[in-house]
């Protein structure tokens, strides 16, 4: 059984990869790491960045997937002239982009980066650590201020990130700093056991809460971050940030449905004890209760909050027989 556990800057951070020495016997022959990128429109960033992984120096064996999303730019013709592996997007969204990659690749880890040339290679190294040495088996690189270009993450994504991680937090007790970043190492038969239905930007947020609930090592790893140059970002703060928000919360439903409920139950009965106790005033120090339309609220909050309760705890059953179900599925196959 995996621990349930999310460290923030879990562990030290080597300098170098330890795969040299007696870690090197004990590397799988066939490991190989493939880095995913997904690109639209990524002329102005995709080429630096190719090259860049290409001179890394990482005693691992590394190959490069583009997938384009269609780009209308240079995009594909550059990762032709870097004679490395892309391929076409068949669906639409950088969610099923990323599903379709991993399903082409035949690599055992998968990283997965940007293609804006916002992500440095040069963390890359600090990502695969944890992972090949077995001391996580998701990393996520997390964008800390300190290491963070000014302006890099605009105000309004910022404060969705925290209000996300926040909502994460809660419902799985962990300690996420960075749901919505796109730096991430897991092995592929991880990526494999996730169920993600994200088609765009919720994907990087349902792996996280997906990876965490199933009881995977997630680690977070300082990463520096840098502000995108040349081109436009895809993502749009508001009808994305809507549909992250709207896919957070149908997850955490999903894995935490007793706790969800009974936010709402608390809610609901914290609301309606003012009128409550304005009802109780009236019968207890005035003798008879004048004002009705409090005793309706009051009825109506409460019952509401009974009702979410009820619901809370309907919901968790389903979801602990769908557990009950999975489990028995993975034990047989
Ligand atoms: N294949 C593919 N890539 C996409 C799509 N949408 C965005 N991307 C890429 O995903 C990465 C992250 O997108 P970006 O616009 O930088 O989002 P941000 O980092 O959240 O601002 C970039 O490399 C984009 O080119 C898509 O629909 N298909
Ligand atoms: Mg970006």
């Amino acid at each position: 059984m995996k621990t349930f556990k999310i460290e923030k800057y879990g562990i030290k951070i080597r300098k170098k990869l330890k795969v040299d020495s007696e870690k090197k016997d004990n590397l799988d022959e066939d490991l190989m790491v493939e880095i995913i990128i997904p690109t639209l429109n990524e002329e102005s960033s995709i080429g630096k960045l190719l090259r860049e992984i290409k001179s890394q120096k990482i005693p691992v064996k590394i190959s490069i997937l583009v997938i384009d999303g269609g780009s209308t730019d240079k995009t594909i013709d550059i990762c032709k002239k870097e004679n490395v592996k892309w391929i076409q997007q068949k669906s639409k969204g950088k969610g099923n982009a990323m599903r379709e990659a991993v399903e082409f690749s035949n690599a055992n880890v998968i990283v997965f980066i940007d293609g804006d040339g916002t992500y440095s290679i040069s963390d890359l190294e600090t990502m695969l650590e944890p992972l090949l040495n077995n001391k996580a088996d998701m990393v996520v690189g997390t964008r800390i201020k300190e290491k963070r270009e000014k302006g890099s993450i605009s105000v309004l994504n910022s404060i969705g990130n925290r209000l996300f991680n926040r909502a994460i937090n809660f419902a799985l007790k962990s300690n996420v700093t960075d749901s919505l970043s796109g730096y991430r190492a897991l092995t592929k038969q991880m990526f494999n056991d996730l169920i993600l239905f994200s088609h765009s930007f919720e994907i990087e947020v349902e792996m996280t809460v997906e990876a965490i609930a199933k009881g995977y090592r997630v680690i977070e790893v300082p990463i520096s971050y840098k502000k995108r140059t040349g081109t436009v970002t895809k993502l749009n703060p508001t009808s994305d940030g809507i549909k992250i928000g709207q896919t957070l919360l149908f997850i955490l439903m999903n894995v935490n449905p007793l706790k969800f409920f009974g936010v709402i139950c608390l809610g609901f009965i914290i609301v309606g004890l003012y009128p409550g106790i304005l009802v109780m005033y009236e019968k207890i120090v005035l003798g008879d209760v004048v004002s009705i339309p409090s005793v309706t609220l009051a009825a109506l909050l409460f019952v509401t909050g009974g009702i979410s309760l009820v619901v809370g705890l309907l919901s968790e059953l389903v979801v602990r027989s769908r557990r009950r179900i999975e489990y028995m599925i993975r034990k047989r196959y």
